[in-house]
């Protein structure tokens, strides 16, 4: 009896569920998203530049110094060539608003896309594809998202026609509107700080 009860407790306490927020990865603790082992390659964590002149970062964006996480674009992993990177499973039914948001660095002339897709209960679903050189600059990104029950994020990067195509993330949020508002609130001072210094 005892056995099957913890059978049918199993699918309840899924392992590696997510259920506090704001979930972050910041990336610094080199904790990497889970492989797709089906594609072409796999995302990396990084620190400083990438290994080309022209395309990637100059560092992080937690810090500058730290670390994000990556696909470089350098033989043989271009052209088109497909990295997919998914984030842990959140258990968000007794979290009323959620918002993914994080930062991306795109710079290279021959950049490729970066595909954000949900996946839960419904499926695959396309959130956003970010297309093309971004300059050399992180932006941020983020969007509502309407799962009701789990979900999980994945990141489908895909090369372009060159070298210069390394697709950059870091500082992924997994949050309540809340949050997000004070992080970019946080920044915002930030930025104006540092321009009346
Ligand atoms: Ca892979
Ligand atoms: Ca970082
Ligand atoms: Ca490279």
């Amino acid at each position: 009896m005892k056995k099957i009860l913890i059978l049918l407790l199993l699918p309840i306490f899924s392992f590696g569920q997510v259920n506090t927020f704001p979930w972050t990865n910041d990336f610094e603790s080199y904790v990497a998203l889970q492989d797709d082992p089906n594609d072409d390659g796999n995302w990396g964590v990084m620190q400083g530049p990438t290994s080309s002149f022209a395309t990637g970062p100059s560092g992080d964006h937690t810090t500058g110094s730290g670390v994000y996480y990556y696909v470089e674009s350098s033989a043989p992993n271009y052209p088109n060539q497909t990295f997919i990177a998914y984030t842990p499973t959140f258990d968000v039914s007794a979290t009323p608003g959620k918002v993914l948001s994080f930062w991306y660095h795109m710079y290279g002339a021959a950049m490729g896309d970066l595909e954000v897709a949900v996946i839960d209960g419904n499926g695959y679903t396309v959130i956003d594809s970010i297309i093309g050189d971004q300059g050399d600059l992180w932006h941020l990104a983020y969007y509502p998202i309407n799962s009701v029950d789990s979900f999980k994020i994945a990141f489908k990067a895909t090369t372009g026609t060159l070298y210069t195509s390394d697709i950059c993330i870091d500082d992924i949020m997994v949050s309540d509107h809340l949050h997000l508002f004070m992080d970019v609130w946080i920044l915002f001072l930030q930025i104006t700080i540092q321009q009346l210094l």
